[in-house]
């Protein structure tokens, strides 16, 4: 096994962004808990994703959503970002919350509404365009409810063709990132709800798409390691959205149900190369229903870079002796003796050295920003997930 010396200089290339919607309220179906302080604006969002990554240093970029995120000028949002020391990451389209998207976007039956997603999409390309981001993600709720409803053959066409038209507009540098989700809100079936209808599709429009795998978004016991490995195998894996869920689609902070399982995706990742290599975007895509949002997303992307240093402390080498000698107990042994590294102090040490607080959650509540925002934000619209 690594010692923690020997994986500074890999770990401290962690950069984990951050979900735009995430500062803002969120709840279940049955409520909605509004936080003081919350943001009204795009702007404000984006100040408080900039204190975690004053107080961290590892969330440099923040995911916008449109057209929760949309200003009239988004370069002056984008000129804003980088004031406060961060930037504007992956735009995602929204083609969930209009009323024409009832029955689908990308696979309603109807080619009117189809092409209004498309242009939707679009229209987040050029957004991309102005503010210098890279991928574009899309997320569909299509589905449907009901065995019958629509033909799951044809809404499959439907996607290729519409999916084909976005493609085209992605410039040099550009990606698309096509999230699957098993279920919901379609309840009888999803139009993308695998990894594989993901990644079938990519193959299918060319080397600018990639898989977006939200860790929420499976089966309970998926081996979501196993999907890691086999998308990286596949050149195929672009991002990742991070979140822990007990249930179903929880959005819970990452790690907070199985910290194991989160390590052992990141292993995977180092393992196929997808670390420290930046075509593997890291991202939390979580709602703080109860907590509060600032420093549950604080806490959140210092679990990634907990899990990530005890993956980085598997020395691949010793590991692969093992496993070829088919010594069972030694190999699972030497991954065990990893994860169960307490590496909380030395991260603590290494913030210090790069001039962080070793404590960001607590220095994020002795800094006095809540309080601020409390005292500022009254009044306006609170901007909420919905
Ligand atoms: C809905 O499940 C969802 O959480 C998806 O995971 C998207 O990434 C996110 O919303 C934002 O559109
Ligand atoms: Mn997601």
């Amino acid at each position: 096994m690594f010692s923690f010396s020997d994986i500074v200089e890999p770990l401290s290339r962690l950069q984990v962004e951050v979900p735009s919607w995430a500062y803002g309220n969120s709840g279940t179906r049955f409520k909605v808990f509004p936080q003081k302080g919350t943001p009204r604006t795009p702007f404000e969002k984006v100040a408080d994703a900039a204190q975690v990554h004053r107080l961290t240093g590892l969330a440099p970029s923040v995911a916008i959503h449109i057209p929760w995120d949309a200003v009239d000028d988004m370069d002056e949002l984008s000129s804003y970002a980088h004031s406060l020391g961060v930037r504007l990451g992956t735009v995602n389209s929204n083609t969930f919350q209009d009323e024409d998207y009832k029955y689908g976007s990308l696979c309603h039956p109807d080619p009117a509404v189809r092409r209004k997603a498309v242009e939707h999409n679009v229209a987040c390309i050029q957004i991309m365009d102005r503010i210098g981001s890279r991928d574009l993600k899309i997320w569909l709720a299509d589905g449907t409810n009901y065995p019958g409803q629509d033909d799951i053959r044809d809404r499959q066409e439907r996607l290729s063709e519409g999916l084909a038209q976005i493609y085209p507009h992605l410039g040099e540098g550009q990606r698309m990132v096509l999230e699957y989700k098993l279920f919901e809100p379609a309840f009888y079936h999803t139009d993308v709800p695998d990894w594989g209808t993901s990644l079938l599709h990519c193959l299918e429009l060319g080397p600018k798409a990639f898989v977006c795998l939200d860790t929420g978004h499976h089966a309970p016991g998926t081996n979501i390691e196993f999907i890691v490995a086999q998308l990286l195998r596949a050149g195929r894996l672009g991002s990742f959205d991070f979140n822990s869920r007990f249930y179903a689609d929880d959005d819970l902070m990452v790690g907070a149900a199985d910290p194991f399982q989160l390590f052992r995706i990141l292993r995977e990742v180092v393992r196929g190369g997808g670390y420290p290599s930046t075509d593997v975007q890291l991202m939390l895509d979580q709602c703080h229903n109860i907590e509060n949002h600032i420093a549950g997303q604080i806490r959140s992307v210092l679990t990634v870079q907990e899990m990530l240093a005890r993956a980085l402390l598997v020395d691949q080498e010793e590991l692969g002796q093992a496993q070829r000698a088919c010594d069972v107990m030694a190999a699972n042994q030497i991954l065990m003796d990893a994860f169960y590294t307490d590496v909380r102090a030395d991260l603590a040490d290494w913030r210090v050295s790069q001039g962080l607080p070793s404590d960001p959650v607590a220095a994020f509540w002795a800094s006095g920003y809540q309080e601020s925002i409390e005292a500022e934000r009254v009044g306006g619209t609170q901007a909420a997930w919905t």
